[in-house]
């Protein structure tokens, strides 16, 4: 039977006043798996002063770093407890596979324990600054946090905010991507079984131009923190102004990926390929344009359009696929006309560029690894974010315009080079204008580094100490070590 999902506000699950319900479908097959409540501006009105009360009454707000942690680790725990039935919903939801499922889901866990840890250790700074004067520095919750959400991670992306917004003692208010609200609704459910004040968080379904600008728009949200696309961040920034409330943007990308002559042609080509075609291409920090030195530029494509062609495509539950569904027919429909689009601009299609609808794939939204070459700077397919398993081969010269090409862009989130000379690896990896990098490998990272970009693929960072700071206010109390008048007057 088709499940009704509620709304999560004041520890209680809630039916929506409006009748009005988001189909949620699995995107491998066309399947309903559950209707979607669409939370009203009233609704998200009554939410966030809910946890603005909750905020003030210092349930949560003033409870000490060690008792945050406890209940941090008990939502890791539960998540652990229940990792089987994320990675599923995720699957379900969202298209993508086990194996891409399952790393997510273990990684949204080790999220909440990271930040219990952090906890664990926290510490303020205590300044000199004065002969008769010590300064102590120490950081303060915000608030209430509007925590908004995309589609490509609706598990991790969301993790990645409710665990340092609650570590820091903030309430808040989560809006998931309205067609991929399975697991976060699962997540809800697991905080509600542990210590967490019941009306500390809440979850809120609904569109982004109702609930999500309601959130953004509010005078008692004190930061928004958004991961989706540039274009919407603009939006985001632009709300943001009424009571001039912290902003945290995790934007698009378009980042490249430079493979010197020198490299290891095996393990260039093995990475590049991860670079951009797991998570079907709908990974904001894909090497979605690869640059690669003339010397190896046609041995390099022949090998790598090989490899993408041999990638099984397939529904995200059967064990043997390799790449899963794209996330709606919408954003199909998108990735198809900017394939469209390429071939148009005069780029090579090497391999790929259909959708597929054979082998159990009929009904799904299912596009083949497309490769184009011999592109150039000015082409739309080189410069506008696909977000979808489709990748740009341009070819450069030498050091210098390696550096040129990867950085003609708006973008600026991620980038990899590939070279046996560690030199000059980190020669151009340190020209690369991106807040995430790799050398001689792609994608891999942790839960303690920093996450985000440069230029307009954000403001701010994700993960980390870093991704505390941005639920945190810094506060200096000085204090005088020998109380007397200062006779500035008189
Ligand atoms: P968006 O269309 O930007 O949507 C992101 C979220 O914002 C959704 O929950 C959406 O709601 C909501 N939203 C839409 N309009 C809004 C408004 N006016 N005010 C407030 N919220 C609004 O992105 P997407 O298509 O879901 O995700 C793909 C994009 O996310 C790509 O550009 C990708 O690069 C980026 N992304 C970036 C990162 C990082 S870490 N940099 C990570 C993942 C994804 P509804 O869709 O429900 O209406």
């Amino acid at each position: 039977m088709t499940k009704t999902l509620k709304l999560y506000t004041n520890g209680e699950w809630v039916d929506s006043s409006n009748p009005s319900m988001q189909n949620i479908l699995n995107p491998a097959n066309q399947e309903v798996i559950a209707k979607a409540p669409k939370a009203t501006k009233e609704e998200t009105e009554e939410a966030i002063k809910a946890a603005k009360d909750a905020f003030e009454s210092g349930v949560w707000s003033e409870r000490t770093p060690l008792e945050r942690a406890e209940v941090l680790l008990q939502i890791a725990d539960k998540m652990e407890e229940n990792l089987d039935a994320l990675i599923e919903l995720e699957v379900e939801n969202n298209g993508k596979t086990k194996r891409e499922a399952e790393s997510d889901a273990t990684d949204a866990a080790n999220t909440f324990r990271y930040y219990a840890g952090l906890l664990n250790n926290s510490s303020g700074e205590i300044l000199e600054t004065d002969e008769e004067l010590q300064t102590m520095i120490v950081k303060e919750p915000m608030g209430v946090a509007g925590l908004i959400v995309p589609w490509n991670f609706p598990l991790l992306m969301s993790v990645w905010k409710i665990a340092p917004a609650l570590a820091a003692g903030n309430s808040i208010i989560l809006k998931p991507a309205e067609i991929t609200p399975m697991t976060v609704v699962k997540v809800f459910e697991l905080m509600d079984q542990t210590d967490l004040p019941k009306d500390v968080a809440h979850l809120l379904m609904g569109s982004g131009s109702i609930v999500g600008q309601t959130i953004t728009e509010s005078k008692d949200v004190d930061i928004v923190s958004f991961t989706g696309s540039t274009e919407v961040g603009r939006t985001i920034m632009q709300a943001a102004t009424g009571n001039l409330k912290k902003i945290s943007l995790e934007l698009g990308g378009k980042s490249p990926n430079i493979i010197f002559d020198d490299a290891d042609l095996d393990t260039a080509v093995d990475h590049a390929l991860f670079g951009i075609f797991m998570g079907s291409g709908q990974v904001c920090s894909s090497g979605s344009r690869i640059l690669v030195q003339e010397g190896i530029y046609d041995e390099f494509i022949t090998k790598y359009a090989e490899s993408a062609k041999r990638i099984k495509v397939g529904p995200g539950n059967d064990e043997a696929s390799e790449m899963g569904a794209i996330v709606s027919e919408k954003h199909m429909e998108s990735i198809l006309n900017y394939i469209q689009i390429g071939k148009e601009e005069g780029a090579r299609l090497v391999c790929g560029g259909n959708r597929i609808e054979r082998d159990g794939m009929d009904n799904g939204f299912f596009i083949e690894p497309t490769v184009f070459a011999d592109v150039t700077s000015d082409m739309r397919i080189v410069q506008e974010e696909i977000f979808g398993p489709v990748v740009v081969i341009q070819k450069f010269k030498d050091e210098e315009e390696a550096i040129k090409l990867a950085n003609d862009t708006d973008f600026g989130l991620a980038g990899g080079v590939f070279s046996r000379d560690q030199q000059k690896a980190m020669r151009v990896i340190k020209k690369v204008r991106a807040g995430i990098t790799w050398v001689n490998t792609y994608h891999l990272t942790g839960v303690q580094a920093p996450w985000g970009g440069y230029k307009q693929s954000g403001i701010g960072r994700s993960l980390g100490t870093y991704g505390l700071d941005e639920y945190q206010e810094t506060k200096q109390i000085n204090i005088s070590t020998d109380p007397k008048p200062i006779q500035w007057f008189n």
